[in-house]
């Protein structure tokens, strides 16, 4: 059992799993095992139905598809098409968002009103948009129309490019890779990989990286500016995570998933007294409502909710027995959930017309009339407590406190309103650089160990850590989310977090939200006046699994940043298509893809890849 994670909550709900024969994600890839070695090295293609074809990679087989199609073209064609689900995925959960703003203004979706004036003229004077006598009605009505322009053919390119450094978009423009509208990008990557267009591997990884560009600097960062306008701009902010936050005489709700939409007025809901007395009348004696995975990291970072856990934590709070409902939008939510909940009084609620869970209740969740949905998804759970079965219950008593919610404006506001704190830092060196520590977790790895032992060596090489998504998740789980973690930091880094009372490892929301990570690095780079590709950063994704990974690490790639993958990527069948993303590209886009599985070294990787950049910056 403890081959399987490092997580005390987590193992423990693994041996009741056990006692009370559930079957959960380890034991489904124990039965896949050995897992299809084509599929592994990305050589098998599915794209027309003269094959399936495969490519023998060990040369005593077919070297080519019933088309023709190498080894190259199908790998990357593979890829690109990962890289346009993942893009695909950030990049209509932002345009939910953005309709969401776009109903609000048009006076169609009262529950939600604009909650940051600041951030919304911000916007919409970074958009050319007039703010002058206007009301925050009318200029909503404008960033969001503009918004979602940039998810159709628009001319030009995508306005948050010009973000980033004038010589990062010169490389861009040069390689014909500035994105253009985000759903333009990904339907040109299924053109592409369709049976006879593009069978050059290069210009199909071009493709994929203007397709990520397009989520990074579009979909993504949509999505995190538009909920901040929406929802909140977040600020430092105090709770506790991990499974030992679900309570024993409480209804619990676990939120999972990735829109605040959904989230973030259910929070809400269930503060509503007529609920509180309900759930009173069945014996509990209040409702907690908790966040799983990204949607969980949305209201921790804006309302400080208690965090349940990361992604492969998700069957297990189920397998404790004391949860009402899990309540489900998109993304990330396996499909074993109602059959796990069938063992127990759970009641999985999907809400998402794009998301259906076969064995799930669904109420389908509308903007127009959100709280009463919300209301009724509360109700549902609350009045489920009644069938608790309390011979079914444990909770693991582990929980930890966090300190999350360090969005760029409150990264600023913690430095006295400039950046030049931080810069000072890595110019004295008390700061060597900073790494984006991010992604999921997966089943083929222990859980949480990669995240945990890469962090820690970061921190202790005096490396500044930015996390998101479910690695922020793991990050909370070992208390490097507080200030006090900052003793196991090393010199330089524990003085400027005592000085800052911040963190290490500071928590930037969820995988949409690498975008402010983004953001933050084209600040850097422009106040120095150099560009990404020159600063001491890099990106990382210890445990990653998802399509969405794929698409954050190649845009992170695209815009310089050097990135380590704890994970192998199913492209090793194509020597060029690896040589390329491993080693050439830095002549391309002035960055490259590691693949390193053990953390320790992976974080040397990093250490080093910095001191190389301090010192091509003369620091
Ligand atoms: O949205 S929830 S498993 S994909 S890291 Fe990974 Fe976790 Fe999913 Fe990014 Ni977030």
């Amino acid at each position: 059992m403890s081959e399987k994670s490092i997580d005390q909550a987590t193992l423990k709900m693994l041996s009741k799993a056990k006692a009370d024969n559930v079957s959960l994600a380890w034991d489904r890839l124990a039965a896949q095992e050995p897992q299809c070695g084509f599929g592994q090295l990305g050589v098998c293609c599915r794209n027309c139905n003269m094959g399936p074809c495969r490519v023998d990679p060990f040369g005593d087989g077919p070297s080519e598809g019933v088309c023709g199609a190498t080894a190259d073209t199908i790998v990357a064609r593979n890829l690109v098409r990962a890289i346009a689900a993942g893009a695909a995925s950030h990049s209509d959960h932002g345009r939910g968002i953005a309709s969401t703003l776009y109903a609000s203004a048009k006076g169609h979706a009262p529950d939600y009103p604009v909650k940051d004036e600041v951030k919304l003229k911000a916007l919409a004077k970074e958009f050319g948009i007039a703010v002058e006598d206007r009301t925050s009605q009318e200029i909503a009505l404008e960033v969001a129309e503009t918004v979602l322009d940039e998810f159709g053919t628009r001319k030009g390119s995508l306005q948050f490019v010009n973000r980033v450094p004038l010589k990062r978009k010169e490389i861009w423009d040069k390689l014909g890779i500035t994105p253009r509208g985000i759903d333009r990008e990904v339907v040109e990557c299924m053109h592409r990989t369709h049976i006879g267009v593009d069978n050059d591997y290069v210009s199909l990884i071009l493709q994929g990286m203007r397709t990520a560009l397009s989520d990074g600097w579009g979909g993504s960062i949509v999505a995190t500016e538009i909920s901040d306008i929406l929802f909140g701009t977040p600020q430092p902010i105090k709770g506790s995570c991990n499974l030992g936050v679900l309570q024993a005489d409480q209804v619990n709700i676990i939120l999972h998933g990735h829109e605040p939409t959904l989230s973030d007025i259910l929070v809400h809901a269930a503060r509503a007294p007529e609920l509180l007395a309900a759930a009173k009348e069945k014996g509990a004696s209040g409702i907690n409502v908790c966040g799983m995975c990204c949607t969980g990291n949305e209201i921790l970072m804006r309302h400080g909710v208690p965090l349940a856990g990361n992604f492969l934590q998700q069957e297990l709070a189920i397998v404790t027995g004391a949860v009402e409902a899990m309540v489900v939008d998109i993304q990330c939510i396996m499909p074993s959930l109602p059959q796990v909940a069938a063992c127990y009084h759970t009641k999985v609620i999907s809400t998402s017309p794009k998301a259906k869970f076969p064995g799930a209740e669904h109420i389908p969740f509308d903007e127009h009339n959100a709280m009463e949905v919300a209301e009724k998804i509360v109700l549902a759970a609350v009045e489920n407590f009644s069938n608790r079965r309390p011979e079914r219950v444990n909770i693991p008593s582990d929980r930890m406190d966090y300190m999350a919610g360090f969005s760029v404006e409150a990264i600023l506001s913690a430095l006295g309103g400039s950046l030049d704190p931080l810069l000072n830092a890595i110019k004295s060196g008390a700061i060597k650089g900073i790494v984006g520590v991010v992604g999921c977790n997966n089943p083929k790895y222990k859980h949480d160990q990669s995240h945990i032992n890469f962090v820690n060596e970061l921190i202790k090489n005096n490396v500044l850590v930015v996390a998101t998504g479910c690695a922020a998740i793991a990050c909370g789980k070992y208390g490097l989310l507080l200030p006090e973690a900052a003793k196991n930091a090393g010199d330089g880094l524990r003085a400027v977090c005592e000085a800052l009372k911040i963190p290490p490892v500071l928590h930037m929301g969820s995988c949409v939200d690498i975008s402010r990570i983004m953001t933050v690095a084209a600040a850097i780079a422009n106040a120095l006046g150099v560009d990404i590709s020159d600063l001491p950063l890099a990106g990382a994704a210890p445990e990653w699994m998802s399509e969405k990974a794929v698409s954050i690490g190649t845009y992170v790639v695209s815009s310089g940043i050097f990135t380590i993958l704890g994970t192998v990527p199913p492209v090793l069948g194509s020597k060029n298509v690896a040589e390329l993303l491993t080693s050439g590209a830095e002549g391309v886009v002035g960055a490259v893809f590691a693949v390193e599985e053990d953390p320790v070294a992976a974080a040397d990787l990093a250490v080093k890849h910095i001191e190389k950049k301090r010192l091509a910056l003369g620091l």
